[in-house]
């Protein structure tokens, strides 16, 4: 195990907490997934790191390597601040490109008060990805003169015709969040074109979309174009918003507008186009719990499963996790459908569990409840209301912990007539990701308390669900001396 090669250390691998088949870096604070690259037959994953505590920090890239998406081995950190250059404040987000053959990592390099100067730098790999250097250029790419931004960060480059082109996140300020479209011959001299994408943040029809853009992300998805946005409201992060468009004459132009994720866990997602012409989409789940907590625990920040997208033909978008996960299958449990009592339990339960299950289309909530003490006193619920057409989880009495966060959570999901509600659910410790008839996801953290709150059991407040059928497995780990 190159862990143990580079001589990493894992915090508390009995931490009832702490996902175990998630991707995560052996200790300390992650946040934003940045550079994945398929480098010659595995996936290469970056992030945000700060390898001196579970806090943001001075921020690195962590990196790590996988054959699969599944199994992940930790690899030396790939970018660490320089003193007295343009990342003397940190190595923030950005992306991986094949530079005809050299592998290259384009990221924020920061410094300034306040992290307040913001400005692209290039890195290259001689060796496999081993080790990185920062090139004599950087930085390659300042604001433009004359605008006044939020913030200038996460560049997003792809190769279009015989040139480079860059979005970069920001805001114009007074105004609202902004992609900043470059262009370069040879990913070091770059000339600002015009933004790709702006939108007033007064504009709320139907989600507002802030006064800040990081993280953005822009590709083809089955003959339109998508952006994603990590949209800072407010003054905080919020959550991703994606719009699906046209492109043309380098400008975008959006059609639809929809919320990537409607979990409360979400943010800063960068996606890759795999060698089989998959658009696999990363993202960051924080932590749902008090800092105290997290700096308790010696770990905060995890990987999102991997998750294909792709453009239905009623042109939203479709996002359903990776099939490889199937790789992690273990002991498996098929229930027979018919009409189920409401809190009825099922002979399945565990905190690792992939879960299968379809209900028929019922004029009340039906779904199910997850991670359940014997009597109830903790549960997490995941179900659908047909009177607001909206997929919900609500994690109120997930934990008697109130470290823990609270809250009722969902987005929309509007049902075909006599289309069964699909539910495809992963639990692993305190992370639950939840996908519904394949166009729909909700990531939530949650940290149940008690040992026995295992149990898995049908939601029909009021009722009886009609279940089709329910096919559950336990799911391996993949780190090592795990429980
Ligand atoms: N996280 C990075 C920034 C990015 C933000 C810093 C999004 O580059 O804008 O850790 O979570």
């Amino acid at each position: 195990m190159i862990l143990k090669r580079f001589g990493l250390s894992v915090v508390d691998p009995f931490d009832p907490h702490r996902p175990q088949y998630h991707f995560l870096p052996p200790a300390n604070w992650m946040n934003d997934p940045n550079g994945p690259i398929f480098w010659q037959g595995c996936y290469h994953l970056f992030y945000q790191h700060n390898p001196e505590g579970p806090r943001w920090g001075p921020m690195h890239w962590g990196h790590a390597a996988s054959p699969d998406l599944v199994q992940w081995e930790h690899l030396p950190i790939a970018l660490a601040p320089t003193p007295g250059s343009p990342d003397e404040g940190g190595c923030w987000s950005g992306c991986a490109v094949h530079d005809g053959g050299v592998p290259t990592l384009i990221y924020t390099g920061v410094s300034g008060e306040r992290f307040q100067v913001q400005r692209t730098c290039l890195a290259t790999s001689a060796d496999g990805l081993l080790t990185f250097h920062k090139h004599p250029a950087n930085p390659v790419t300042e604001p433009p003169p004359g605008m006044d931004l939020v913030g200038f960060r996460d560049p997003c480059v792809w190769r279009e015709g015989d040139a480079w082109y860059q979005a970069i996140g920001s805001g114009i300020r007074g105004f609202g969040g902004a992609v900043l479209l470059y262009r370069s011959p040879d990913l070091v001299h770059w000339d600002y074109l015009h933004p790709l994408c702006a939108r007033n943040s007064r504009e709320a029809d139907p989600l507002p979309t802030g006064e800040m853009w990081e993280c953005p992300q822009f590709f083809p998805l089955g003959g339109r174009h998508v952006l994603l946005v990590s949209a800072i409201v407010e003054g905080r992060p919020g959550y991703v918003a994606c719009f699906v468009g046209r492109y043309e004459k380098q400008q975008f132009i959006p059609e639809a507008l929809r919320r990537l994720d409607h979990g409360p866990d979400y943010y800063a997602p960068i996606t890759q186009l795999d060698p089989a012409g998959r658009r696999i989409l990363w993202g960051w789940s924080w932590e749902g719990r008090s800092p105290a907590a997290q700096e308790a625990a010696g770990w905060a920040g995890v990987m999102a499963l991997p998750r294909i997208l792709s453009l239905r033909p009623d042109g939203d978008l479709g996002i359903a996790p990776a099939p490889e996960l199937a790789a992690l299958r273990g002991r498996h449990r098929q229930l027979g459908g018919g009409a189920v009592d409401d809190a009825e339990e099922f002979d399945v339960s565990g905190e690792r569990l992939e879960i299968l299950a379809e209900f028929e289309p019922q004029a009340r909530e039906v779904g199910l409840r997850l991670r359940r003490s014997p009597g109830g006193e903790e549960e997490t619920l995941v179900y659908y209301d047909p009177k607001s057409s909206r997929l919900v989880v609500d994690r109120e009495r997930a934990s008697l912990d109130p470290a823990a966060y609270a809250g009722v959570h969902g987005g929309p999901l509007a049902l075909g007539r006599d289309e069964p509600l699909r539910l495809h659910l992963f639990l692993d410790h305190s992370i639950l990701e939840v996908y519904a008839n394949e166009r729909v996801s909700l990531t939530e953290r949650i940290y149940p308390s008690r040992a026995d709150s295992l149990g898995v059991a049908a939601y029909a407040p009021g009722g009886r669900a009609s279940l089709l059928w329910l096919e559950a497995w336990e799911l391996g780990a993949i780190w090592e001396g795990t429980l």
